[in-house]
């Protein structure tokens, strides 16, 4: 049975509901089962993570950044072991696993020397004998809630920087990645030597983990909120934050879109949208949502696309394929319902990729034996204005559209009011970087998917996809350190700044 480990101990709560965790190819296996705890339990891991905190915050910066390292070797040499529980747990492609695993090294592999780094500044005062300074602290306690698209990767993003530099954590995985969330913990703990209370883990559903957040923050034990998830539950934690006058990062939806131009290389076009839309049975937040492709070249592109699409192959994780299961049955109950978009003006192309494993879901019924799997669905015509058009769906589906002039194409792009990733296939420097200026995304790819983005850039979006914060690389430093200015006067004197500016 799987638990929240607070200061090192397991939790057991022997009153509280347990929820099994199912294999999503084969609903008939369970993964692991898992004790979910109360809001109490969510209070108490913050009041041990900030107990924790001065003592962790006075290891010296490059010790924490060699603890780091050391997570980095640990979960570089159980990749496959990690790689193969999230194909399990959650349905993951194994080559797409095994990235995602990297993406956890890859995060260490930066962190490590900011160890080393972590600079302040010197900076010149107005008066004499008087000098500047400032210098990064943590911000203390941060509270870490992420979804189960992204088990070990997206965790890490926030996880390793708020170690880095200080901080002490209270994770809430998702429900539904218990198991492969569980084996994270483990090998960051141990494989960075961490002290008990630096890094705790809550196995927590929705509603406790909202009423422990909101109690921790009124108390004041959490003073920092990343959050990873839909944009309707963002925008709850980004009030509730606000409310007690604390930050949250926050990485929500995408209705990302992917613009073909006259000039694009039309098969590079169809690859990526392929990936963009279908890897990770489209269920990343940088997912491909629609297809904005020029007028002169719809016929050709939908006639290459589909093909793509037809020829993909669907089935079982562990092998090869395009796209496994959806990742939980609530993702499929819903994705169904957002397959109703679906209206009689559009034209349905695919649900015919070879699906090489149980049988296709039409309405989400069936053998338990088999699993969560769905034809990869293109739908063209798609405007906005269209459910299809407007919102994200979290699930193997693409939506096309046209358009005649760039400047329409950016409109269309922006319509919808996510703003996380966007690609443009042109080789037209001109067309890519009008488009860079006009798009509202935080990210932009030029003749790449919209996925995939790398580990060492700032990831993170705007409008719906989020509140303008951004993780990865050194920029994430802002979300988990708070400046303080220094100014040190060894005039002997009292000078006030402002009144005693120096003269020529
Ligand atoms: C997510 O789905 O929350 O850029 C993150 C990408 C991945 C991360 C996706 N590296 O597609």
């Amino acid at each position: 049975m799987i638990s929240s480990v607070i200061d090192g101990a397991a939790v057991f709560d022997e009153t509280q509901a347990s929820l099994q965790s199912l294999n999503p190819a084969h609903l008939d296996e369970v993964v692991g089962e898992v004790r979910l705890a109360p809001a109490r339990v969510f209070v108490s891991a913050a009041v041990v993570a900030k107990n924790a905190q001065p003592a962790w915050a006075d290891v010296p910066a490059p010790v924490r950044g060699r603890a780091i390292a050391h997570i980095g070797r640990v979960v570089e040499q159980n990749s496959e072991r990690l790689a193969k529980l999230v194909v399990r747990e959650i349905g993951k492609p194994y080559a797409e696993a095994l990235g995602e695993v990297r993406e956890i090294v890859d995060t260490c592999d930066f962190f490590l020397g900011e160890g080393r780094r972590l600079y302040g500044q010197t900076v010149p005062s107005e008066m004499p004998d008087k000098q500047l300074f400032t210098f990064r602290n943590p911000v203390g306690t941060v509270a870490i809630i992420t979804a189960g698209n992204f088990p070990v990767a997206v965790p890490s993003w926030y996880i390793v920087p708020a170690l880095l530099t200080g901080n002490t954590i209270v994770w809430k995985p998702a429900e539904y990645s218990a198991v492969v969330s569980e084996a994270f913990h483990e090998l960051f703990v141990h494989g960075g030597g961490l002290p008990d209370g630096v890094f705790n883990i809550v196995q927590a559903d929705g509603a406790a983990t909202y009423d422990g957040l909101e109690q921790s923050l009124q108390l004041g034990y959490v003073d920092k909120v990343g959050f990873t998830g839909s944009s309707e539950v963002g925008r709850e934690i980004g009030a509730l934050t606000g409310r007690h006058l604390q930050t949250a990062c926050l990485e929500l939806g995408g209705k990302n879109p992917l613009v073909v131009t006259p000039s694009a290389d039309l098969d590079l076009a169809v690859e990526g949208a392929l990936f963009s839309g279908f890897g990770t049975a489209g269920q990343r937040c940088t997912s491909l949502g629609t297809v904005i492709v020029h007028e002169s070249l719809h016929e050709e592109f939908l006639r290459r696309f589909t093909a793509a699409v037809d020829s993909a192959v669907v089935g079982d994780p562990a092998q090869d394929v395009l796209m496994g299961p959806l990742l939980d049955a609530k993702f499929a109950e819903r994705y169904e319902k957002y397959l109703g978009w679906v209206q009689p003006q559009h034209r349905v192309h695919g649900r015919t990729g070879r699906i090489t494993a149980g049988n296709p879901r039409a309405g989400f019924v069936g053998d338990p034996a088999e699993g969560l799997y769905y034809h990869p669905v293109v739908v063209d015509g798609v405007r906005p204005g269209d459910e299809l058009f407007d919102h994200e769906t979290f699930g193997p589906i693409v939506g096309v559209t046209t358009y005649s002039t760039l400047e329409q194409a950016i409109d269309l792009a922006n319509v919808p009011g996510y703003g996380l990733s966007s690609s443009i296939y042109t080789t037209d420097p001109a067309d890519a970087f009008a488009f860079r200026r006009g798009i509202g995304a935080g990210m932009v790819s030029i003749n790449n998917s919209t996925s995939g983005a790398e580990a060492h850039l700032p990831f993170g979006g705007n409008g719906k996809s989020g509140n303008g914060s951004r993780q990865s690389g050194m920029w994430v430093l802002d979300q988990f350190t708070r400046w303080q200015s220094v100014n040190w006067d060894y005039s002997g004197r009292l000078q006030k700044a402002q009144m005693d500016v120096a003269e020529l």
